[in-house]
């Protein structure tokens, strides 16, 4: 990767991904875009940043010639819960998007990654360490888009030998930037009001068990499978990966080890119960080991003392 072109660069993920691409590859060769310009004082403008829409195909390929883009690194997609908010809509960004995507990597032959997620999966696949390999039908619209996506990504591969790579992340936890529509976003929301309230009212139901990790074991993947063995991967696109499983009592007990008095409640949201309800427990992923090396460093202990230390600083909180 010398020249990245990154879209939904403003998302949870993207954010941050444009951040680390830039410290490592040089400020000037990781072009970040998104649908509109951030905030005067964001970190993304102390770089190249330009508005894209993806929908926008021919702004998409102008940007990646005038820049001689060699990697697009494609995040712009709406994820679950708005995404079933507005189904036709979902489809129309996340699938045209991609297509956009691909096309203006095909013409220019440029690397390619996009993720997918643990939402892929659906009620009839597997729920405990889910195979790399197996059924999948969601029943959401974005597990929908995500499945049709990671066969759109292995398709252009076989079809054009396009260097395309994903991932199936699992909920992403981070504190720089809130993510934003996603169903187990309550992992993240659950620490900022523990340090605000002392106290958070989960959407998800105690006993639902979903994958998670901690934002930078999630860029250090995607940073390690793009600069991968091409000749060592078997599956490409979708690689399983995870860092740990739990449900919102597991993370209320190892907030509780720091704020003594935390109290969680619960007012569960049947939209987002019902999409996590539909996702695996824990996933298996072994493939990504045994192809290109996949570590985390995170666990749920870890990420906890490092998202309340990142967070009393970020929210100016000495109380708790
Ligand atoms: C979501 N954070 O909740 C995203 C992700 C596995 C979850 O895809 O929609």
């Amino acid at each position: 990767m010398k020249k990245i072109l990154i879209t939904g660069a403003m998302g949870q993920l993207g954010s941050e991904l444009t951040t680390i691409l830039r410290e490592q590859y040089g400020v000037d060769n990781v072009i970040g875009t998104d649908i509109r310009r951030p905030d005067e004082d964001s970190p993304l403008l102390a770089g190249p940043f330009e508005i894209l829409n993806v929908l926008d195909a021919q702004n998409m390929a102008d940007i990646v010639k005038k820049e001689k883009v060699d990697t697009i690194i494609h995040l712009a997609a709406l994820l679950s819960a708005t995404a079933e908010a507005n189904p036709q809509l979902a489809w129309n960004i996340n699938m045209g998007g991609l297509v956009n995507a691909l096309e203006v990597a095909r013409e220019n032959n440029t690397q390619f990654f996009t993720p997918s997620s643990i939402g892929a999966f659906g009620p009839s696949t597997p729920k405990v360490a889910t195979p790399q390999d197996t059924i999948q039908r969601p029943t959401t619209i974005y597990g929908v888009t995500k499945v049709s996506g990671e066969l759109l990504c292995d398709y252009y591969f076989q079809k054009f030998g396009l260097d395309t790579r994903g991932v199936r992340f699992p909920g992403l936890i981070g504190y720089v930037t809130p993510p934003g529509g996603g169903t187990t976003d309550y992992a993240v929301d659950i620490y900022y009001d523990a340090l605000k309230k002392g106290s958070y009212e989960s959407y998800i139901d105690k006993g639902t068990f979903m994958d998670m990790m901690y934002m930078p074991d999630a860029l250090d993947a995607i940073i390690q499978l793009m600069e991968a063995d091409p000749s060592k991967l078997i599956h490409r696109n979708a690689f399983n990966i995870s860092a740990m499983s739990f449900d919102p009592e597991m993370i209320a007990g190892e907030i509780r080890k720091h704020i003594k008095d935390f109290k969680m409640t619960y007012k569960v949201d049947p939209v987002r119960q019902g999409i996590a309800d539909n996702w695996p427990d824990s996933i298996d992923y072994s493939a990504a080991i045994e192809e290109w090396g996949f570590k985390t460093r995170y666990n749920l202990e870890t990420m906890t003392i490092d998202m309340l230390e990142k967070l009393r600083v970020k929210l100016s909180i000495t109380d708790r």
